[in-house]
């Protein structure tokens, strides 16, 4: 098969494996053909092979076990760690309709931790956004999110409950670029169990992220609550890139 100038070949490998998952030939947590036997599926090179199977990788629709090969994503949301992608986004990107129900967006006074996350006074404003989010009506995760407010006061202006904070960021040119996360597992507490439609005392995956300018000033601190019976998190490495 040759490229074609409308479609870049691993684009259209990309869609006819999600289109093969979709109409169950390939099923959850089933093992995909070798990127060899892909080349001869597809009359193509190791690399358009591997480019789409990355672009898959990362979008959360096949999933890579070191030395056994690529599978299919099962019905957990396979969460990619390596960037600084939002809730958005991320569904979208997997056919999902991603929606919020806010809890709370107002200005609050930074204590220790959110002082020292935004790197301001103690005291100092921040913005403080709690949302529920959810992916076709079903709610996956509790976000917490302390903003600078110097950076990011006009979101409260905007429809916070129905947009996109990353997206609202890129179209005020505050470009997020680098960051840290800490994980910990957790078990629901009431209140939490309510929102996300779970039992209490179900696993859940507490998720801290920090994430800075490209000026590497901290811009939001977020502090998530993943329904552990819909998230498997996903990081890959290199060590020859060492
Ligand atoms: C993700 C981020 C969160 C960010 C949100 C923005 C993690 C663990 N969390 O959920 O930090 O605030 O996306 O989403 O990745 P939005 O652009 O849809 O508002």
């Amino acid at each position: 098969m040759t490229e074609s100038a409308a479609q870049p070949l691993y684009k259209y490998i990309k869609e006819d494996i999600v289109r093969q998952i979709k109409d169950g030939v390939y099923k959850p947590d089933q093992c995909l053909p070798s990127e060899r036997d892909f080349c001869l599926i597809y009359g193509t090179t190791r690399m358009t092979v591997r480019h789409a199977l990355n672009d898959l990788v990362v979008e959360g629709v096949v999933y890579r076990l070191q030395g056994k090969g690529t599978f299919v994503a099962g019905t957990k949301l396979v969460q990619p760690l390596m960037q600084v992608t939002g809730f958005t986004e991320d569904m979208l990107r997997r056919g999902k309709t991603p929606s919020s129900k806010l809890l709370y967006a107002g200005v609050q006074k930074a204590n220790h931790i959110i002082a020292n996350d935004l790197n301001i006074g103690l005291g100092q404003d921040y913005i403080l956004i709690h949302r529920l989010r959810l992916a076709d009506g079903v709610p996956l995760a509790i976000e917490e999110t302390a903003l600078s407010y110097q950076l990011c006061h006009s979101l409260l202006d905007d429809d916070v409950e129905h947009g996109s904070i990353y997206e609202r960021l890129r179209q005020l040119g505050i470009r997020l670029v680098t960051g840290e996360q800490y994980m910990e597992a957790s078990l629901a507490g009431s209140e939490q169990a309510e929102l996300l439609q779970i039992e209490r005392g179900a696993a859940v995956m507490h998720i801290e992220r920090h994430v800075c300018s490209e000026q590497g000033i901290p811009v939001e601190a977020t502090y998530s609550t993943y329904r552990g019976d819909q998230y498997r998190f996903f990081v890959n490495f290199d060590s020859t890139l060492r």
